[in-house]
């Protein structure tokens, strides 16, 4: 299991809507995400820069490419209104790397 974590970044006045659409994530997609190895997601705001900060436990050996997958596809077609998105409306994502551990 490896902690990742990554910034997307929102769109101007979307926060409420960002925070409604993830209140009713669809279950099938939950599904997807945990057969394909995520759990412990979390996805946090900083307001001031509307940066979204995600971080996963991730199971590698259950990680396949998701951006090609037909679900996926359609929430971020779904969600491609309220963030900065790829032309292929995959959300632009910058891994972020850990400069300091305390266990
Ligand atoms: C985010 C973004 C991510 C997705 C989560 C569930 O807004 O679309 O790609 O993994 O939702």
């Amino acid at each position: 299991m490896k902690q990742v974590v990554f910034r997307m970044k929102l769109k101007p006045g979307c926060e409420v809507e960002y925070r409604k659409r993830h209140e009713v994530i669809w279950p099938e997609l939950v599904t997807l995400l945990k057969q394909n190895g995520i759990k412990n997601y979390n996805i946090y705001l900083d307001k001031e820069t509307d940066t979204l900060i995600a971080v996963q436990h991730v199971d590698e050996g259950l990680v396949v490419n998701l951006h090609e997958n037909p679900l996926m596809l359609k929430w971020w077609e779904h969600m491609a209104d309220l963030m900065e998105v790829n032309p292929g409306q995959s959300p632009v994502v910058v891994d972020l790397e850990k400069v300091f551990s305390m266990p």
